[in-house]
């Protein structure tokens, strides 16, 4: 059967145009012969909010009137790309819109381009929160994500003279027709000031005078899920300053930090951190942390109690608590404050409760990359969440380590929360492990090394705590809205609700082999590619082919996913080619997208490289265009939403052990992409999906890398033993890409002769052959067509819908509540 999981709306064409004429007059007060596509994108939005609205309303009563238990995903990060297209999807609008729009004299997909990206992530674990809060609403779970309302996502990037550039984002400039204010859901958050011990009745108790409160406001943004039943929402806080001071509190101590501190309140939630990975450990930072998970949490509380009053005996049983990594770990010291100082529950039973509440997801095992905070600067911001760490701490060192590992110091120096060596610092990770009844890493051999390198004794304590969760990404925006011309000819194969069950593409298999299936497969391919030369043309003024290989690296730059290495291997290619002009090979369009953190030095040199070189290459004509590199400015969610059906090639190089998961990885292989990758991260499990014959493999696996480690990992010896290695690296110290202006490269060279942190050469060879597969492959026109088609058929693990099930199933112990129909 080809039965339809979304529903046919109760609207035809012409309502949906007189719809949106109505709100082009009454809400953006202006009309059809005068209004910017700006305006009409808004007042479409503005009628697909009559529907989704009332979805808001429907989804909640639901909600309330069950008493549902519920999850609330505390994430620093929601990267949600642009909402319009993913809502007509899901609300099954999107036809409808196109037709009217089409009777108005616009394209729809051009109006579209008008919405600014919600960029409010950095990358891999921002857009993981934004496609789990679209899979939580599709399998209609009580679900809330919190997050902050930052006033500046992500930084947009511009390039000059090759080098990145930074420049503010400001995607609410002319406002967002998403977002929901509601004021009367404010919270308070405290922060600076000391803490009382009050002595009465015979005990005692804690009394935090804050030196600072500040005003949150929360923002909601409806998540509708896959077909529309239900809609869950988002609700991220905005900072205010106070309307005024606590007087009493400002002059009994902390004046001038109070003072000069004052400025910071209305900063909070000015701007995304734009460093994924690391940071050092800044104080707005651990403000923004707390000032959100602070508020998310007396959120948490006001529902509860509205529902049971202060009769706590409910509350594990309705309330789940997901953190998205560490850095909404400080959550857990704020529900043991609120259940302990604010509702007098023993010490035992708030450690119960919260224990059963929390759960925590790891993403990375990058030691630089675990939070760590000065202990001085917590006991300064959050006094009393400074004593509660340090009794979680006491208590579990004594009762848990102590029982099990008796009179061994060296265990519980590893275990503490609080690390003693060079000043001391506060563990989020331990904090998180310590405070949570599961945790989780994202793809099975990194949940696999988060037990046996990161956390072996916590494992040993708790056996049964570790799980595997494998990342997902959603079919609604990564395929079935970004790839319409792939969904149309799936849709001939197979049922109507494979975005919801993606398991159906199953049924391509048999087609792989199928001539005229491949011929329209590719053909697919083909017109995706060139619509994307136009893109490449617009943004970077180079001219490519869609005959070419387009082979994709899209991430955040990092030396551990090693662009360098894609770099060297392009110039090793472009040398053969001066070597010999008519050296064999398949044309090949290099193309990156990636931001480097501001202050990350060597990531900004890669991309310099990376644009030296393209800039040489895409201008020599002796090598007849047989390499084009183009490096994409601005990468980002609506972009890779462009480029993905447009691959050929997803390179998925990470040193083996250092990428925890990717997703970027599913989203390629399943539009078609042949993965180019190490046995890392997910990388491993989508070999195992689609086929080792379907992807190519390269490189050290884990264990050699750490076998190559132990004998004294020296990158010198494979410079001096492998000739074309060395002459490309020796051609980064030449002035040939920067002419005039030797060295201007070398920072890239010495790093990797010098240092090679993530074994870049060690891998390069094996690298270089199976770039040598790569085309050989595609040359081979029917071998290349059957292989991305079983990608495509192969993927259904990746469905973010499967990783939630997994969440609900395992760790949340969470069940559907079908919100009530119209
Ligand atoms: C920490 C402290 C201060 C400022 C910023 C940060 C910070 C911000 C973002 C630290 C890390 C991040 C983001 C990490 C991230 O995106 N990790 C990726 O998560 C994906 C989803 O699980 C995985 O697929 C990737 O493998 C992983 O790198």
């Amino acid at each position: 059967g080809k039965k339809s999981a979304a529903p046919k709306p109760d609207m035809t064409v012409k309502q949906f145009k007189e719809t949106v004429i109505k709100h082009l007059r009454s809400t953006l007060g202006t009309y059809e012969e005068k209004a910017s596509k700006q305006a009409w994108n808004q007042a479409i939005a503005a009628s697909v909010n009559e529907f989704i609205f009332d979805g808001v309303s429907r989804t909640r009563k639901t909600h309330a009137g069950k008493d549902a238990r519920a999850v609330h995903y505390l994430s620093l990060e929601f990267l949600m790309g642009r909402l319009m297209s993913n809502n007509l999807q899901n609300l099954g609008l999107y036809e409808l819109a196109d037709k009217a729009m089409k009777e108005l004299g616009f394209e729809l997909a051009d109006i579209l381009e008008e919405e600014p990206d919600m960029a409010l992530g950095n990358g891999g674990l921002g857009r993981l929160a934004a496609c789990f809060i679209d899979s939580m609403a599709t399998l209609a779970l009580p679900a809330i994500g919190y997050g902050i309302h930052y006033e500046h996502g992500l930084f947009r990037q511009e390039f000059f003279k090759g080098r990145q550039v930074e420049r503010p984002d400001q995607w609410r400039e002319f406002g967002s027709p998403w977002e929901i204010c509601r004021p009367e859901s404010e919270q308070v958050v405290k922060l600076y000031g000391y803490v009382e011990t009050v002595y009465e009745n015979g005990g005692s108790h804690k009394v935090w005078h804050p030196g600072r409160t500040m005003r949150a406001i929360p923002w909601d943004i409806p998540i509708v899920g896959y077909g529309g039943h239900n809609v869950n929402v988002l609700r991220l806080w905005e900072s205010r300053a106070d309307k005024f001071f606590d007087w009493d509190v400002f002059n009994s101590g902390g004046y001038v930090d109070a003072y000069t501190e004052s400025v910071q309140a209305e900063t909070v939630s000015k701007v995304l951190y734009p460093n994924d990975e690391t940071d050092a450990g800044k104080e707005l930072r651990l403000i923004q942390q707390y000032f959100f998970s602070a508020a998310s949490i007396a959120d948490v509380m006001r529902r509860f109690r509205n529902a049971h009053g202060n009769d706590f005996s409910k509350f594990t049983a309705l309330n789940a608590l997901q953190l998205n990594d560490t850095h909404p770990a400080i959550a857990i010291p704020e529900l043991m404050r609120v259940l302990v100082d604010e509702e007098g529950i023993s010490w035992a039973e708030a450690w119960k409760m919260t224990r059963e509440t929390f759960s925590y997801t790891n993403h990375t095992l990058l030691p630089e990359a675990l939070e760590k905070w000065p202990l001085r600067m917590i006991q300064h911001v959050l006094p009393r969440h400074m004593e509660i760490i340090f009794e979680i701490n006491a208590r579990f060192l004594k009762d848990e380590v102590e029982t099990k590992w008796p009179g061994n110091d060296g265990i519980k120096r590893k275990l503490s929360i609080i690390e003693e060596a060079n000043g001391q610092m506060v563990r989020m990770g331990n904090l998180s492990v310590v405070g949570s009844h599961a945790v989780n890493g994202v793809a099975q051999i990194h949940s696999d090394l988060v037990k046996k390198d990161l956390f072996p004794e916590m494992n040993e304590l708790w056996p049964g705590k570790f799980l595997n969760v494998t990342n997902g990404i959603t079919p609604r925006r990564w395929m079935k809205a970004c790839n319409p011309r792939l969904s149309t000819l799936i849709e001939k194969h197979v049922d109507a609700d494979w975005p919801r069950y993606l398991e159906k593409l199953t049924a391509l298999k048999p087609l792989a082999d199928d001539s005229k299936f491949q011929k329209e497969y590719m053909a697919v391919k083909h017109a995706n590619k060139e619509d994307f030369v136009k893109v490449i043309k617009e943004l970077t003024d180079v001219d490519v082919s869609a005959d070419a290989i387009f082979d994709v690296q899209i991430k955040r730059l990092h030396e551990y996913k090693r662009q360098h290495l894609n770099l060297l291997y392009i110039m090793a290619l472009y040398r053969r080619l001066l070597i010999n002009p008519d050296y064999d090979m398949h044309p090949r369009v290099f193309i990156f997208g990636a931001k480097a953190a501001p202050g990350y030095y060597l990531a900004k040199e890669i991309i310099f490289a990376i644009n030296k070189v393209a800039e040489k290459v895409n201008n020599d004509p002796r090598i007849k265009d047989k390499i084009k590199v183009v490096f994409l400015p601005n990468y980002r969610v609506s972009l890779a939403e462009k480029l993905i059906p447009a691959a050929d090639v997803s390179q998925q190089i990470s040193l083996a052990g250092k990428e925890a998961s990717g997703t970027g990885n599913m989203k390629l292989a399943l539009n078609g992409a042949i993965t180019l990758g190490t046995l890392d991260g997910a990388n491993i499990e989508i070999a195992e999906e689609a086929g080792e014959e379907n992807v190519v493999i390269f490189g050290m696996d884990v264990d050699e890398v750490v076998e190559t480690r132990e004998q004294g990992y020296n990158p010198g010896h494979y410079y001096q033993n492998n000739e074309e290695l060395k002459a490309v690296l020796d051609w980064l110290d030449s002035d040939f890409f920067t002419p005039g202006e030797p060295g201007l490269l070398s920072a890239v060279k010495h790093n990797l002769v010098d240092h090679d942190p993530y074994m870049v050469l060690a891998d390069y060879q094996s690298y270089s052959d199976a770039q040598s597969k790569i085309d050989a492959l595609y040359r081979d026109k029917k071998a290349w067509a059957r292989a991305a088609i079983i990608n495509t058929a192969s993927l259904a693990k990746f469905n973010s819908d499967r990783s939630i099930q997994d969440y609900a199933d395992t760790i949340w112990n969470l069940k559907p509540i079908k919100a009530a129909a119209k």
